[in-house]
């Protein structure tokens, strides 16, 4: 935790009017240190999302920045004229030197956003009205950006989904059992063997290359609080150039169970039918225009990838002593972990019935 003086020192260099008022953690992102703060405008309030960006994760901060500048500048321009433009794309505020980002004495990489009002994100999926609007606010975030112009945007972590290389990682993990917690989570450790194949499903499928998200989880996109319309799509970090089905993947991942992503009660955790149909629908809508025939095929095959990905993901983070995700109380990687594989289960025993949808729909 940051002590109060210094982030006001910080929050300071940024372009805001007004006073200093309060500065509170915000937010359940498992990555960065991220802040609300709120300024004393006059007659109004002004706040801002303030973070910390985590550079053990992103270890070349000015990239991530220089993609987020390009990405939101296009967006804006490709939705130039729609109503409510700044509560659609977000926006960098930028420090009083006019950068993007501001370095602190220790070193230290921040940046700020406007705080885009009356709306909010959610943990867990409530409706399948939520469903929808969230995978279609993903599905527009990548046609926006099917013309993003040249050049190429930074890969600001390489290999990201390269769940090939992600399952060398969790062997790794598993032979060096550093923090000594193997023996407790055997049973994953089997199942993560016994579903290796699905690790290099879609490695070598020779899919286009998009501009995608790269951590469509429901938590990344803004709901408007009066229409329910997935307003915003945010945590820009990984946009960069991968593969339609790995998004489409995060959010059958993060929106077709209800139980929230560290439940310990595993019958709660289940692929619900009605809401990844609404997942697909809404995806759809967004992005249908420009897939191609051999991405919708293999959509499902996304799904099931992520959710082992991010399942081993946990699972080698619990054996490492939990290093790269933040943990609020002890085993929770692991049970993340048991939540993945769960999911993954359900998504087994109903893909067949996933795919005729799909097909149905296409
Ligand atoms: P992390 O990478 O750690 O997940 P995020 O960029 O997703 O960080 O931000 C964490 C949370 O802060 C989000 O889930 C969202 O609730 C909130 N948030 C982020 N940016 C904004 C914004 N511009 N306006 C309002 N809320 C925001
Ligand atoms: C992290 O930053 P956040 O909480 O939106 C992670 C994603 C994982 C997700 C699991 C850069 O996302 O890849 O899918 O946790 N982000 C990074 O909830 O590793
Ligand atoms: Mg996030």
């Amino acid at each position: 935790m940051i002590d109060l003086i210094r982030l006001v020192a910080v929050a300071r260099v940024f372009e805001v009017k007004g006073g200093f008022r309060s500065a509170i953690p915000h937010g359940t992102g498992h990555i960065h240190d991220t802040y609300c703060v709120t300024f004393d405008a006059g007659d109004r309030e002004e706040r801002i999302i303030l973070q910390r960006i985590n550079t053990l994760v992103f270890k070349n901060p000015v990239a991530v920045m220089e993609n987020i500048k390009r990405v939101t500048d296009h967006l804006r321009s490709r939705l130039n004229g729609e109503a409510d433009l700044d509560r659609r794309v977000l926006r960098l505020v930028p420090t009083q030197d006019g950068a993007s980002w501001h370095v602190d004495a220790d070193g230290q990489f921040w940046r700020a956003y406007r705080f885009i009002e009356g709306a909010h994100t959610y943990d867990s999926v409530e409706s399948p009205r939520q469903a929808f609007e969230a995978a279609k606010a993903f599905g527009d975030f990548q046609r926006l950006l099917a013309d993003l112009p040249e050049p190429r945007l930074h890969e600001s972590i390489p290999e990201f989904h390269n769940t090939g290389k992600r399952f060398a990682g969790f062997e790794r993990a598993v032979a060096e059992d550093a923090a000594q917690r193997g023996a407790e989570a055997q049973d994953e450790i089997a199942f993560a063997i016994s579903r290796r194949t699905i690790a290099t499903a879609l490695l070598n499928a020779e899919l286009p290359e998009r501009v995608t998200h790269n951590d469509t989880k429901l938590n990344n996109v803004l709901l408007d609080d009066e229409t329910g319309e997935g307003i915003c799509v945010i945590d820009l970090d990984t946009a960069m150039p991968g593969l339609a089905a790995y998004d489409f993947g995060d959010m059958v991942r993060t929106m077709t169970s209800r139980a929230a992503e560290d439940e310990r009660i595993l019958s709660r955790v289940a692929m619900d039918f009605e809401l990844f149909e609404s997942v697909l629908r809404g995806y759809l809508q967004g992005a249908a225009s420009f897939l191609t025939e051999r991405e919708f095929d293999t959509l499902i095959i996304g799904a099931k990838v992520i959710v082992f990905e991010q399942g081993i993901r946990f699972l080698s983070d619990h054996l490492a002593g939990d290093t790269y995700y933040k943990v609020s109380r002890p085993g929770q990687n692991l049970d993340r972990c048991r939540t993945q594989f769960k999911l993954l289960k359900s998504i087994e025993e109903q893909q067949d019935a996933m795919l005729l949808l799909l097909r149905s729909l296409i």
